[in-house]
């Protein structure tokens, strides 16, 4: 399918904190209560649709143990958006936010958008992480927060979507160098630069383009 925008995402976070579940849960819809470590990178896609443009959204699951860390580092680059995950219910991967943050920026490029995710919020009973210490790391980092819970769905749209949002809003704004691939951003044929905003079903496929041959 043709796609307006294509957008490269990377999750990050320690082990165990439900990164995997995440993806399968936006592209698939389900849940695995009992889902393997990742090795190395995997891989998912999905389309959404913001401000009546389709947008694929390219998203690579990191493997969050320390031994695949510098394998982590060399898919930041290529990278517009991030997801960094931490577990509500273990404070451990709260605390290793910072070092998160600082690889992040470090292997980056500027512009990522980055989204804090405190995870499994449906197990309340077992949290160690109260929200607003979410929200206040985030504020003070310039993020943008979510607490998710990939068992029962709740925000996971949202997070994906939204983190797409702001980096459409930074396109719109020209901050991003869109004709850099190597920013994680690469225009699709449906594209139609003439009609930013316009009237909804005015924009993307069928007019404009189709004059040039070959
Ligand atoms: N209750 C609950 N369990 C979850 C949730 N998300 C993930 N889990 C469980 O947590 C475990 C780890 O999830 P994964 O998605 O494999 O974790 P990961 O972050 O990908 O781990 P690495 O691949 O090692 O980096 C799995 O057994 C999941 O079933 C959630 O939102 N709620
Ligand atoms: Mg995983």
């Amino acid at each position: 399918m043709s796609y307006a925008y294509l957008f490269k995402y990377i999750i990050i976070g320690d082990t165990g904190v439900g990164k995997s579940c995440l993806l399968l849960q936006f592209t698939d819809k389900r849940f695995q209560p009992v889902h393997d470590l990742t090795i190395g990178v995997e891989f998912g896609a999905r389309m959404i649709t913001i401000d009546s443009k389709q947008i694929k959204l390219q998203i690579w699951d990191t493997a969050g143990q320390e031994a695949f860390r510098s394998i982590t580092r060399s898919y930041y680059r290529g990278a517009a958006g991030a997801l960094l995950v931490y577990d509500i219910t273990r404070r451990e991967t709260f605390n290793h936010l910072t070092t998160w943050l600082e690889d992040a920026r470090q292997h980056s490029n500027s512009n990522m958008v980055i989204m804090l995710i405190g995870n499994k919020s449906d197990l309340d009973n077992r949290r160690e992480v109260r929200r607003e210490e979410g929200e206040a790391f985030a504020r003070e980092h310039g993020l943008v927060f979510m607490e998710t819970s990939a068992k029962t769905a709740a925000n996971v749209e949202e997070a994906f979507i939204n983190t797409a949002k702001e980096i459409y809003e930074k396109i719109q704004e020209g901050v991003f160098d869109i004709n850099n691939e190597a920013n994680g951003i690469k225009i699709g044929p449906q594209h139609s630069p003439t009609s930013p905003g316009g009237l909804p079903g005015t924009g993307g496929q069928g007019s404009a383009q189709g004059g040039g041959c070959c």
